[in-house]
């Protein structure tokens, strides 16, 4: 079976987290995840706190497992959700889309574990310094807010730059995934894509059939422009979108156009105007299935790879 420090650490059977996907990872989809045996992440996403603090409390009443919460950064309740979390006492937060440092102390004063997403080894670096139990170094293959290395190059970097345990995210949607991960030095992975399609996760079916029919060229990356580089699939939002972002359309206006995108996409399906955040395994993603056998169906896959490694020796 695989084990690592991170299991001994949080108390989880698998080292595997759910991403904490803004709109989409709430408490029913956490809760099935902690349920099979890895990390459950409730998302605050753009959320205010009494709305997160909902989602918490769904979770424990499905779940008796540590899960955690994460916390988009750039939302303007952050300060608001931050505190609820450290309320809360929840088993761990995880950060994204910033620099938690500001929050750590009260998340340690609560017993919290804080792991940071980061997507360069000298955000890495802060974090161990700042008090992180943890990080989670995501390439630029996942979906949502991406940096611009790949997971690939980006998570022995990070392994090198921190002597904190390292959670590799980003393209990795099966069992070869968690294998390779593991070879780059990480001792744990993050699954977003795949759980889109979980049978406990509350997306609209359009969205579903999306990323089932998704390929592997399937998604693409927009708001460069804005500095806020976003990965979707391509859709007629994502066209439209990128052509306005090579136009001479002013920058507010571009802005507008992305607002309330993902939730059309999330709660409405919307073809034409939804933001179908998906990373590059979306093309992998072919049918759906119960969170926890998602779970337990990729650890397997990687313990059978991982045993077979000696292969390559002689
Ligand atoms: O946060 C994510 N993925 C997300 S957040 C999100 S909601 C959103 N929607 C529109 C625009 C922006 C966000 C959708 N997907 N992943 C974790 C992640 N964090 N990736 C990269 C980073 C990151 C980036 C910069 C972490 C730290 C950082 O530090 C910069 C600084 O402040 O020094």
């Amino acid at each position: 079976m695989i084990n690592s420090t991170i299991c001994e650490m949080l108390g989880i059977t698998y080292p595997l987290f759910q991403g904490g996907m803004a709109w989409i990872a709430d408490g029913k989809l956490a809760a099935a995840v902690s349920n099979g045996g890895g990390l459950g992440i409730v998302a605050a996403g753009n959320a205010p706190a009494d709305v997160v603090a909902r989602e918490i409390d769904v979770a424990r009443s499905l779940t008796d497992k540590p899960f955690g919460v994460n916390i988009m950064l750039m939302s303007p309740f952050a300060d608001d959700v931050a505190k609820t979390a450290a309320e809360k006492k929840v088993a761990v937060v995880t950060t994204g889309a910033g620099n938690p440092s500001k929050y750590m102390e009260m998340w340690s004063a609560a017993g919290i574990k804080v792991i940071p997403v980061v997507a360069s080894a000298s955000m890495a670096k802060l974090m161990s310094r700042a008090g992180a139990a943890a990080i989670i170094a995501e390439g630029g293959e996942s979906g949502g807010h991406v940096g611009e290395t790949t997971t690939m190059a980006l998570v022995p970097q990070v392994c090198d730059a921190t002597d904190l345990p390292v959670i590799a995210a980003g393209g990795i949607g099966d069992g070869r995934g968690m294998a390779a991960a593991f070879m780059l030095g990480a001792c744990g992975v993050q699954v977003g894509t795949r759980f889109l399609v979980a049978e406990e996760c509350c997306v609209h079916p359009n969205y579903k059939e999306r990323v089932l029919k998704a390929t592997d060229l399937g998604t693409v990356v927009t708001g460069k422009r804005l500095g806020h580089p976003v990965r979707s699939l391509r859709t007629q939002f994502s066209r439209e979108y990128l052509k306005a972002e090579y136009s001479s359309m002013p920058d507010d206006e571009l802005e507008n156009l992305a607002v309330g995108a993902l939730r059309l996409a999330v709660q409405e399906g919307d073809l034409k105007k939804g933001c179908f955040l998906a990373g590059q395994i979306a093309g992998m993603v072919t049918r759906e299935q119960p969170a926890a056998d998602i779970v337990r169906e990729i650890v397997e896959e990687a313990e059978v790879i991982l045993k077979g490694a000696a292969k390559w020796v002689r």
